[in-house]
């Protein structure tokens, strides 16, 4: 009990009857149902793409389902991938961290089905268009593109869903203030409710372009758009959308994996001055992915790019953080030398080997992102294959492989069913690391050689000679991440149908070497760095906004290309 008051979490959340979450685990389950429904199919155009590069053409037999070939496709790989599989893991994810950690149920049950509604409606809304090859726009709808205008109300609806869970989470924390007067708020909470009030600050933007650039423009009710508005207001969301996807995975990292590993995280306060540094810097850097659009004032896009080298630093300090926990569970585990406690570390723990492994390609996915946010050097990497290289260690594996590695303990925690196989759960871990490693690795050097993203190069009369040798081994990568996916379904499929029946514990919330006692009260707060974070957010956006909005002409009229 004494560690547990320390450390600040509850330790009859962990022990609490299963029945008494019995709803949350529900609402979970269903967003996790929808979320890996959407990858799976998503992750099916992305290995068609890749068949494409070298030639073999799978978009002919389907043709009679969907006629748009190629970038119909890409378009639902995108979205599915990006939109529809993470943001419905998260909410699923967040809904549970945040009751599990706070050892309540939500405020709100009805509101918490309400949620789920609202997103599912929204979700169905905007799936019919782009099957129907009528929303070919990719997952960044950039006008003048347009799509048919259910495709944007069905999005912005799973985005107004969303907020409703922040409201949820504020509701719940109030009851649980007041039951536990003085306390800190346990970290995965915290961590919970940071993530999602970045995201609800940042879809400002996008829900802004959407009521008032596309939704009147394509239901015909304004004749024309101003594309350098829409994309400004796209990436005011479209940056820390990334930090909306890699929080969950690092409240995973934090409050789950240290304990995992066999030892303790090894400091709570910078956990969450970590955290607070993400509420503060995502949203007033997303001019980095304008550089190379014209209208924009040069000194603005570089504030951008040196506010973006800021936002490495909340990473740097969750790299630090999460390796010395990793080294105490090592060494707990009886490790010992400068390195070697690396193989005491349970590499026979799918959950924890899948996490560890997205970690690593995190490094190098990190290390390239240093790369695109100089404002020179992304001249050269801009709008290539690089980039795709560079999201699919980031979104496609430091968030994808440790949402999957947390369902091989919560989904047999949520449906009571034992994990059919741990051994290929691990070979799943290892075969997505070894394929995306790969195909990240040959994207980024067909990058460096000017090959173009987001285009059917099997069919391009560009394709260069010295590209040509090097596609096969995207492919290879691509029909390895097959090959762990079909280990993936199968796997959760056995374990839901016939798994073991038996009661899983959840994961038990990791204890701190330095816990919240040693962190500066001010950290709960959040009004002082809401504030410092609309400060700059009211800085590094509103001249270019408003000079934008005072002067479009909103005279482009929309077209379809495809
Ligand atoms: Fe990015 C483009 C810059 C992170 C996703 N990014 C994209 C796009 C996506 C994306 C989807 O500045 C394409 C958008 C489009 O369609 O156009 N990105 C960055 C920077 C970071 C970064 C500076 N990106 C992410 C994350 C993403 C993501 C995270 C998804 C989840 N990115 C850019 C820029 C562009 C861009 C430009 C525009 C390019 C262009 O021209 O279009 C940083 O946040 C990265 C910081 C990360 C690190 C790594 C820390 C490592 C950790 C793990 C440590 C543990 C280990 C385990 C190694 C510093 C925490 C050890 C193991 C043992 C056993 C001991
Ligand atoms: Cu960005």
């Amino acid at each position: 009990m004494a560690t547990a008051r320390v450390s600040g979490v509850p330790l009859a959340s962990e022990r609490a009857d299963a029945a008494v979450f019995s709803t949350e685990h529900r609402l979970t389950g269903l967003n996790l149902l929808v979320a890996f429904i959407a990858l799976a199919l998503g992750g099916l155009f992305g290995v068609m793409q890749a068949l494409q590069y070298n030639g073999i053409d799978l978009y002919k037999p389907i043709a009679p389902v969907l006629r748009g070939g190629y970038y119909q496709g890409l378009a639902l790989h995108g979205v599915l991938n990006v939109l529809v599989f993470t943001t419905f893991f998260i909410i699923g994810w967040l809904t549970f961290t945040t009751t599990r950690s706070f050892g309540i149920p939500l405020a709100s049950r009805t509101l918490g089905w309400v949620t789920f509604g609202v997103m599912t409606g929204g979700l169905l809304i905007a799936a019919l268009p782009l099957l129907l090859n009528n929303a070919t726009v990719m997952f960044t709808f950039y006008p003048p593109l347009k799509a048919d205008p259910f495709f944007y109300i069905g999005l912005t609806l799973v985005v107004v869903g969303t907020w409703l869970l922040l409201a949820n989470q504020v509701m719940t924390l109030r009851q649980w203030r007041a039951a536990n007067p003085g306390v800190r708020i346990p970290l995965a909470a915290f961590m919970s409710i940071v993530t999602m009030t970045m995201w609800v600050i940042c879809t400002f933007g996008v829900a802004t372009e959407m009521l008032f650039l596309l939704i009147p423009w394509s239901l015909g009710l304004v004749q024309g758009t101003d594309p350098v508005l829409a994309r400004t207001l796209f990436w005011f969301t479209g940056h820390p959308i990334v930090y909306f996807w890699l929080l969950p995975a690092y409240i995973s990292w934090y409050n789950f994996i240290p304990k995992q590993a066999g030892g303790k995280l090894f400091s709570d306060p910078m956990a969450r001055v970590s955290f607070i540094l993400f509420l503060i810097l995502s949203t007033p850097i997303g001019l980095h992915h304008q550089y190379t659009d014209p209208g924009i004032s040069e000194t603005w896009k570089l504030i951008h790019a040196i506010f973006t080298f800021g936002v490495f630093f909340p990473s740097l300090l969750t790299f630090f953080n999460v390796v010395a926990s990793l080294e105490h569970g090592g060494r707990s585990r009886g490790g010992k030398g400068w390195l070697m406690w690396v193989f005491s570390l349970p590499w026979r723990e799918p959950s924890f080997t899948a996490q560890v492994l997205a970690m690593i390609l995190f490094a190098f996915g990190g290390a390239g992102g240093l790369i695109n946010a100089s404002y020179n050097i992304n001249l050269v990497v801009h709008n290539t294959s690089w980039i795709s290289g560079h999201f699919h260690l980031t979104v496609g594996t430091a968030v994808t492989l440790t949402f999957m590695g947390i369902t091989y303990w919560l989904v047999p925690h949520i449906t009571g069913r034992k994990l059919w196989s741990p051994p290929m759960a691990l070979a799943q871990a290892w075969t997505w690391f070894l394929g995306m490693g790969m195909f990240s690795h040959w994207m980024h050097q067909l990058g460096l050689m000017s090959m173009p993203r987001r285009t059917a190069i099997g069919a391009a009369n560009y394709m260069q000679p010295e590209w040509q040798p090097l596609l096969p081994f995207v492919m290879i990568g691509a029909l390895i991440m097959f090959v762990s996916a079909i280990l993936y379904y199968l796997n959760m499929i056995m374990t839901i149908t016939a798994g073991k029946k038996e009661a899983v514990p959840m994961a038990p919330f990791a204890r701190a070497i330095s816990g919240p006692e040693d962190s500066p009260r001010v950290l709960d707060n959040f009004k002082p760095w809401l504030t410092i974070s609309f400060i700059l957010i009211v800085i590094n956006y509103a001249p270019t906004l408003i000079r934008l909005i005072s002067t479009t002409p909103l005279n482009i009229p929309g077209m379809r290309s495809w």
